[in-house]
């Protein structure tokens, strides 16, 4: 079995982050180890205030300790993480990682024109630095463009907006890039995959709902479904099924994050349809 190692912050109330990474990775049949880069009382996004204990110092101490221990990862997922960390987490990804070990950053700062709670402006340039190396890029539309320093559009993309945009995401040293919510019809929304010679795109039908946490849902399923041997287009599709699925399973009130846990079966089956659940493929 291939064990990844995701590093970024537990909420400890909030279906965000590592809390929706371990089950997820968990069910695509894949290990997942994780790192807390830090522990919030809950998520940042739409609750009034939170505790944040920052773990940077302990990234250092763990890497040292697994490099003594000959403890390395197929795969390293990492999400919502600050500026002190990046280096730290690079670090770790160079000594820790398996022969042909693969890089998933999802640059978890950004949504809806607007940068998360806490992160100053020069905060995408730092982000940046994360993203080049990387094996897979995932950012949202207002991400992406932060990352690349354009002002976010909420709306009114072109194809050829999209693919100067994504051009320009290659450019930050990046393999492959997935970049979210891609819309070009009212009704529609969906992803652009590039691996730098050609975009391929998946939709699904448009669910209009505001949902918190749908982009580690996406990201975590994702990289579970690549190290399950998926290529980067069938498991950016299973993703976006799986984020759909939990959004359509959320109530109405349950406003903090997506029920992602009715989602799991979709996850089971789809990974694991072929029988070879035992095997690695
Ligand atoms: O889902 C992204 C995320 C992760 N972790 C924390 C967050 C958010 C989004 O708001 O606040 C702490």
């Amino acid at each position: 079995m291939k064990r990844l190692l995701t590093i970024q912050d537990i909420s400890c109330v909030g279906q965000c982050s590592a809390t929706v990474a371990l089950p997820l990775v968990s069910a695509c049949g894949v290990e997942c180890a994780v790192l807390p880069s830090a522990v919030l009382s809950n998520h940042t996004g739409g609750f009034s205030s939170w505790t944040f204990a920052d773990l940077t110092p302990e990234l250092t101490n763990v890497e040292k300790k697994w490099n003594e221990l000959g403890i390395t990862f197929d795969a390293f997922y990492t999400g919502y993480v600050c500026e002190s960390q990046i280096e730290p987490i690079l670090s770790i990804m160079n000594s820790c990682a398996a022969p042909g070990a693969i890089r998933v950053v999802d640059p978890a700062m950004a949504d809806g024109g607007k940068l998360y709670a806490g992160f100053g402006d020069d905060f995408p340039s730092k982000m940046a630095k994360l993203c080049n190396g990387a094996d897979y890029i995932l950012p949202n539309l207002t991400e992406a463009a932060f990352l690349v320093g354009d002002e976010p559009k909420l709306s009114g993309y072109t194809h050829d907006d999209i693919e100067f945009l994504v051009t320009k995401l290659h450019g930050l040293g990046a393999k492959n890039v997935i970049l979210t919510g891609v819309s070009f019809k009212d009704d529609e929304l969906g992803s652009a995959i590039s691996d730098g010679k050609t975009i391929e795109y998946d939709f699904n039908p448009r669910i209009d709902r505001m949902s918190h946490g749908t982009g580690d849902v996406y990201a975590s399923v994702f990289a579970g479904s690549l190290l399950r041997g998926r290529s980067a287009f069938e498991s950016a599709a299973l993703a976006a099924d799986v984020v759909c699925e939990a959004i359509r399973n959320t109530k109405e009130d349950h406003w903090y994050g997506v029920s992602f846990e009715y989602a799991i079966p979709l996850v089971v089956k789809t990974l694991f349809a072929d029988n070879a659940g035992s095997k690695d493929k």
